[in-house]
């Protein structure tokens, strides 16, 4: 059964330019590469994001992160949706834990993320965690014409294509 990922090669991975080593991780998978995009991350896209974690310490500056403003104002980030067997695990294992300083050392954010001395995860990539995850996020970032495979309903209005729910 295929599951959908959403990975985001988020601002200090595009600034310090691991977008290219990021694809080639993943293409050492069985995962179909199916959307991708660049994306301007807005104050509301990075908000509705990381909407469950808005009671966190943390959560200001992490909207700061995906946003670019700690990464020299790099506001473009690489949207990408991988689809295949196992997809969660297996862009969870190539991602790594949150925490850099706690990942395996081959990850992508064992080897290249770092914990910033305020305590920021700059840990270079997002992946969805669960496949439900996925499904809302893969919603909020791509419209169904710029996902390259029917991977859930759409309906249409004024004759557009539009996820059904
Ligand atoms: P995940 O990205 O591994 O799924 P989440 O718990 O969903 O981890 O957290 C989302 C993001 O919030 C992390 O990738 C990281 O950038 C940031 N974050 C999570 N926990 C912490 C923390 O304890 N301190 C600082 N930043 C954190
Ligand atoms: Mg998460």
């Amino acid at each position: 059964m295929n599951e959908h990922i959403l990975v985001i090669i988020k601002p200090d991975g595009m600034l310090k330019g691991h977008a290219g080593h990021v694809l080639s991780r993943f293409e050492e998978t069985d995962l179909s590469l199916i959307g991708g995009r660049v994306v301007k991350v807005a104050r509301e896209l990075a908000e509705t994001h990381y909407a469950h974690l808005k009671d966190k310490p943390f959560f200001d500056e992490l909207i700061r992160f995906l946003m670019g403003e700690l990464h020299n104002n790099q506001d473009l980030v690489l949207a990408l949706v991988f689809s295949g067997p196992d997809a969660v695990k297996k862009g969870r294992a190539i991602a790594g834990a949150t925490n850099p300083e706690l990942a395996e050392p081959h990850s992508i954010r064992g080897s290249l993320g770092r914990v910033t001395t305020k305590g920021v995860f700059e840990n270079v990539i997002h992946v969805s965690s669960d496949t439900l995850e996925g499904e809302r996020e893969i919603k909020l970032w791509f419209t169904p014409d710029e996902v390259a495979r029917d991977v859930f309903p759409v309906k249409m209005i004024d004759n557009r294509r539009v996820w059904s729910s």
